[in-house]
Formats: structure tokens, sequence, C-alpha cells
């Protein structure tokens, strides 16, 4: 019999995702999962012929100079690549894949859970209760949020989470506007009533609440950019379920702190250097609604992750087209080309 694959797989994975790697395949497993070093995932990766990766890695220029010629796949454990130079992948001669649609519902229903939670002030009325011990009972005029229904969404990045979300929200009642690099066919758009705009500028300006679903590219970082913000609405409101960078997170909290924007909804903020004080500070007078980075975090969408990651390699060990390649073409410029 032919030997098993030897993999590395950085961080941890559900328990039955790492149980059937370690049937499959000749699997290292990261036991502390603590995010590792590149000097450290170099080294346990001498020898192996596929990378389980996920976005604490740092897999840049840098590391695909160095890494072992034994390597030919960078199997990602996640839908977003931006933690990987991909144009130096393939250069290197290696193939990237990522674990697109399986998230996609989940983070899709994050979006509408944040997108509620700041109008109809959902940690606001926990908190209150959790401080007070107490309730003094209803009011007509009792803790009175706004409502979603009849306000309009602009979709930045009109791709398979972008489009859940327009399904979703066009059953809260909402008015659908989208920008996309690819426009989306005539039946697509009717059947989500959604109202293309080619230019991001003016649908920014036009709509109640922001929310964006396109991949951190060389292409998209700051999209919702200091300019971009102050053309938003009075009271308009930001809802990020995709990564940091897509936000100049400072222009934002100023358009809040100086009341133009009534809030934001993020998943995702810079914690790297520490949290933004100002954006704490927000979260603390219920402008901002903070959740840490948990848009696709069910154990489902983990377990349905790691099973497209064993396909995947699987797939590309057996001498077959991966089926979640990752292209630079396709995908857009990784945001470290040069
Ligand atoms: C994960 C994500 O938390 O897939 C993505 O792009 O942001 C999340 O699903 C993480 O990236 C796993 O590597």
């Amino acid at each position: 019999t032919t030997p098993k694959p030897k993999i590395v797989v950085t961080r941890r994975l559900p328990a039955s995702v790492e149980a059937r790697m370690a049937t499959l395949f000749d699997a290292q497993f990261n036991i502390e999962d603590n995010p590792r070093s590149q000097d450290e995932v170099l080294a346990a990766l001498e020898g192996c012929a596929v990378l389980v990766s996920s976005i604490t890695d740092q897999l840049d220029a840098a590391f695909f100079a160095r890494v072992p010629k034994s390597v030919r796949l960078i199997a990602q454990f996640g839908n977003g690549v931006d933690n990987i130079d991909i144009e130096a992948a393939y250069a290197a001669g290696l193939t990237v894949t990522n674990t697109p649609s399986v998230l996609t519902e989940d983070t899709a229903d994050m979006a509408m859970v944040l997108m509620l939670a700041l109008p109809r002030r959902l940690v606001e009325g926990t908190q209150l209760l959790i401080r007070d011990r107490h309730w003094e009972g209803w009011s007509p005029t009792w803790m009175l949020g706004r409502r979603l229904r009849g306000k309009s969404l602009g979709i930045v990045g009109m791709g398979r989470i972008g489009t859940a979300v327009a399904q979703r929200a066009r059953a809260f009642g909402l008015n659908i506007h989208y920008f996309s690099r690819n426009r989306r066919p005539p039946t697509i758009e009717e059947k989500l009533e959604a109202t293309y705009w080619a230019d991001l500028d003016a649908m920014v300006g036009a709509v109640d609440i922001v929310s964006l679903h396109t991949p951190y590219t060389r292409d998209t970082y700051q999209i919702l950019g200091a300019e971009r913000l102050a053309r938003m609405k009075q009271d308009a409101m930001v809802v990020n379920v995709s990564r940091p960078e897509l936000i100049d997170e400072e222009a934002l909290v100023t358009e809040i702190e100086k009341r133009h924007l009534s809030g934001a909804a993020l998943d995702v903020f810079e914690y790297r250097q520490g949290i933004n004080p100002r954006l704490l500070a927000l979260a603390e007078a219920n402008k901002v609604v903070l959740t840490a980075h948990m848009a696709s975090a069910t154990l489902e969408a983990r377990v349905e992750m790691g099973e497209t990651v064993i396909v995947n390699i699987r797939a590309f060990i057996d001498g077959h087209q991966p089926p979640h390649r990752v292209l630079p073409e396709v995908h857009g410029q990784s945001r470290m080309a040069r």
C-alpha cells in the first residue's frame, strides 16, 4: 500500500474532523492550538505534502521562498484567503484551496443578527437587566428602537454571502441595493429585487445600511474609506462580517462620534495592536455592537469546512483538480501581491 500523505494542520479543528484526518492522512495536529510562527510551521512541514492553514497563518512571499519542496498544496480552512500570497504560492508551484459555500448561510445569518441588534437595542436591553437586577416594568415609550423594515440596504459584494444576505434582508422588508465586481444576471436581480449600482460612491450615499461582503484583496483595502463614510446618509449604519481592513476604522469611529452615522455592527475590527478604545467606548454607549469574528462560528459550519478541506486534499493527492481551487484571476489579486 502507498504511504498516507503527510499533512500539517496549524490549528485545532473539531474532534470529528481531526479523527477523520487521522485515518486518511499521516497528520500532525497542533494540540496546543496556539498560533504558530512561520519558522515553526516551516519546520513542521519538512517532508510533508499538504499544509492545512487558517487565517492566523501568515503565508507571505517570504514563506513561499522557504517552503520545503515536498509541500504541494495549501488547503485553507476558511473562505477568506487574505493571509496567503496566492500569486507567490502558485509561482512556487503550489496549489491553494479554500472552503467556500459551507459557511455562507451561517455568515449571512450573523449579518442579520448584527443588522437587527443595533436598531432593536438587543445588547442594551440585556445589559440593563444585568446591571439593575430589577425592572420597573413596561411603558409605551420603553426602549424604543428603530424598525428595519422599509429601510434600504446597500450590499458591497454580491457573491455567495452577499446573495444570502439579500435573500434574508428581503424577508425583513429591506430594499436591496448592491455594488459588485460582477453584475448579477437580470433573473437573479429580479429574484432578489436588487438594484445594481455601477458607482459605489453613489450607492453608499443613498442607502440606510452598508453591509460588506467582499473578500479582502488588493482592490478592496479600505473600500469603505473616510470619503465614502463621509458621504453616507445621516443616521446610516455600517455592518461588517468580512474583514476589518475593508473599513477605515478611525474614520468610522469619528463619523459615529460626530453623530453623523447612527452606529456600526462589526464582527471584525482591528485588534492586533489592541482594540481601538474609542470603538470600545462607542460599544459601551450602545452605538456599536461588537462580536469577535464569530460570523461563521457554528459547529456545523466548522465540521463542514473540515470536510471540505479533506475533499480538496484527497482530490489533489489523487491527481484531480481539487473542487475549491483559489485562482488569483478569479478571486482577485491577493492583498500581498506586489
Ligand atoms: C474563519 C473566516 O473564522 O472563512 C473565513 O474567511 O473568516 C472564518 O470562517 C476563519 O477564517 C478560519 O480560518
